[in-house]
């Protein structure tokens, strides 16, 4: 079998020594999502949904996932039965809850702002929570209760208050007991059995039972990720995403403080999401012995782990980038913008100050990757494909709107009132001037 391989698994290596700007900018690079292909793709499922509902889903699940099912939806209370789960199972989501909720309840924006700009001028802002959230929990390879945490703890703690968890249905008909247990914790106020682009679909239109939602949130595959993109561009599904997504990926810088064990770990915990996963690691000025037994850590352990044939897919591909001091490799990271950054560097926490784009930033050799993806409070949705850039992973806030708000008095429009009124005249809008004039006369 493929699990018994001799070839060695092995990273890419090259160096930022002289490169020139084109190759470091190929270093940079992630694979090419085809959007515009995946969309044109989806396009017939996400329209038989919006025009057929709930026939259009239940033949597409009975396609797709095997599943035969009466009706799309499960509604609370969920059965007990559905959620039998063994007691450390139980009792270790429990208390990945409680941290996840204590970090996305410190992010609520409950207290509202309130800033009098000039004397009788008072402007506020204040978060409301979007009424109607989707939440789309990936099936496929491995099952995701984390990701049902993930989701599900910010949209209770905004206080969302239609919550609709999508997951793939099993064979059977049924939902994984974790699951199911996360969505009673979390207040889901339906769970709907459908996955891939068709379940995107009947979260942005509704269908006869199913309950269109305002926001789509969650990882998924090409598919769901292009339907997202598809029904956020339809004016008539009026529904909005968390962000866009493409494969996961982790970028470690290491020096010669670094454990090879740990690094070597942590590469993997990213390597085993699928064989498109992203892995890069950074060096700083490591000898060439410390090098080789990072490569030697990674080959040993990768034949080791029970996804170690995903792993033979996604470890050739990963690079491994050296770099000649601290500064220059989080310059690349920041040029890179990594989903998660692993520092594995001497006095660690003072590198972080210098971090610009990344989704969640691990300091030091005792945090790895898998506590912020599981249990110790921070978000696993977060951005791909270099858009740490300009987005955040989710948070309590993406479950929110802002409001803002203004009152002035009659003696705050007297000073307000000319600035206006001049500049209304300026764009030749003569209404908005007027709007303010004819209060100014009143009160003159
Ligand atoms: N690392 C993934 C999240 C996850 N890990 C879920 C384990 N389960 C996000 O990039
Ligand atoms: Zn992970």
């Amino acid at each position: 079998s493929a699990s018994n391989d001799e070839r060695p698994i092995r990273m890419r290596n090259t160096s930022l020594a002289g490169i020139s700007l084109t190759s470091r900018a190929e270093l940079l690079k992630r694979p090419v999502l085809k959007s515009d292909e995946m969309i044109a793709k989806v396009k017939p499922i996400v329209d038989s949904v919006r025009i057929r509902g709930d026939a259009a889903l239940l033949e597409l699940t009975a396609k797709f996932d095997k599943a035969v099912l009466q009706s799309p939806i499960l509604l609370p209370p969920y059965s007990a039965e559905s959620m039998t789960l063994p007691d450390d199972v139980q009792a270790a989501i429990d208390t990945a809850y409680s941290n996840i909720y204590k970090f996305h309840a410190a992010q609520t924006d409950g207290a509202s702002l309130v800033v009098e700009t000039i004397p009788g001028v008072v402007c506020s802002r204040f978060a409301r929570p979007i009424a109607r959230v989707g939440l789309y929990v990936p099936g496929g390879t491995a099952i995701l209760p984390s990701t049902a945490l993930m989701l599900g703890i910010p949209a209770q703690v905004a206080g969302c208050k239609e919550i609709v968890l999508a997951t793939p249905p099993r064979p059977d008909g049924s939902i994984s007991p974790e699951v199911m247990y996360v969505a009673k914790l979390v207040g889901a106020s339906a769970i709907l059995m459908a996955g891939g682009a068709q379940a995107i679909a009947a979260l942005a239109y509704g269908t006869q039972i199913v309950p269109k939602v305002d926001k789509i949130f969650g990882p998924g595959n090409q598919w769901v990720t292009a339907a997202k993109m598809l029904v956020q561009n339809d004016t008539d599904a009026l529904v909005s995403i968390d962000m866009p997504a493409g494969p996961s990926e982790v970028l470690v810088i290491a020096d010669h403080t670094a454990n090879a064990s740990f690094v070597a770990a942590d590469l993997l915990s990213q390597a085993e999401h699928g064989v498109d996963s992203q892995v890069v690691l950074v060096g700083v000025n490591l000898t060439a012995e410390h090098l080789a037994e990072i490569e030697y850590e990674v080959d040993k352990q990768a034949r080791a782990l029970p996804r170690v044939d995903i792993i033979r897919g996604s470890i050739p591909k990963s690079l491994i980038v050296q770099a000649s001091s601290v500064d220059e490799a989080l310059t690349f990271s920041n040029d890179y913008a990594p989903e998660h950054l692993i520092l594995h560097i001497e006095h660690a926490p003072d590198s972080v100050s210098k971090i610009q784009n990344a989704g969640s930033v691990f300091v030091g050799p005792y945090t790895p990757e898998s506590c912020g993806d599981y249990a110790s409070g921070t978000n696993h949705t977060l951005p791909t494909n270099g858009y740490a850039r300009q987005f955040s992973g989710v948070n309590t806030q993406s479950f929110q709107k802002h409001i803002t708000s203004q009152e002035i008095t009659r003696e705050g429009l007297q000073i307000l009132g000319p600035v206006v009124a001049t500049l209304a005249d300026r764009e030749g809008l003569g209404a908005h001037a007027h709007a303010v004039r004819i209060r100014l006369q009143a009160s003159a």
